[in-house]
């Protein structure tokens, strides 16, 4: 009878914590989306994102053809996360561990949803032109 308490007390903790971890989680990612600070200089569309245990913001919204530059910030990265690689416009460089990497996206590529990821494919972000 006891352990059955215990057993079943268990499980609603297990229970209860899982789903504070992934409501926690998907509002994490939302608010990432959020954030990501997009400028405009000189007709050109900046897209500030960073670099360090994955990339941050996680999603970002942008505008569809426009001349489009990510200015990539990393701070003493030295994860993985510093090995980008962006298929669809055959980028690929292994970032400095602390600098600003400028990344230049031509307008005529500047659709759709474009992903970037690390070189293990284990980070990954997304820019949405649209
Ligand atoms: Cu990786």
């Amino acid at each position: 009878m006891n352990k059955q308490i215990i057993l079943s007390l268990l499980i609603t903790v297990a229970l209860i914590g899982g789903a504070v971890f992934f409501t926690r989680d998907n509002s994490r990612e939302s608010d990432l989306g959020e954030i990501a600070s997009i400028e405009m200089v000189d007709g050109k569309q900046i897209i500030n994102m960073s670099a360090k245990g994955g990339y941050s913001p996680r999603i970002v919204n942008a505008k569809a053809g426009v001349d489009t530059i990510i200015k990539m910030k990393t701070e003493g990265t030295f994860d993985c996360s510093a090995s980008l690689v962006i298929p669809e416009i055959s980028y690929q460089k292994l970032l400095s561990p602390t600098g600003v990497e400028e990344i230049l996206i031509s307008k005529d590529k500047a659709k759709g949803t474009m992903q970037g990821l690390c070189s293990m494919g284990m980070y990954n972000f997304q820019i949405r032109f649209n």
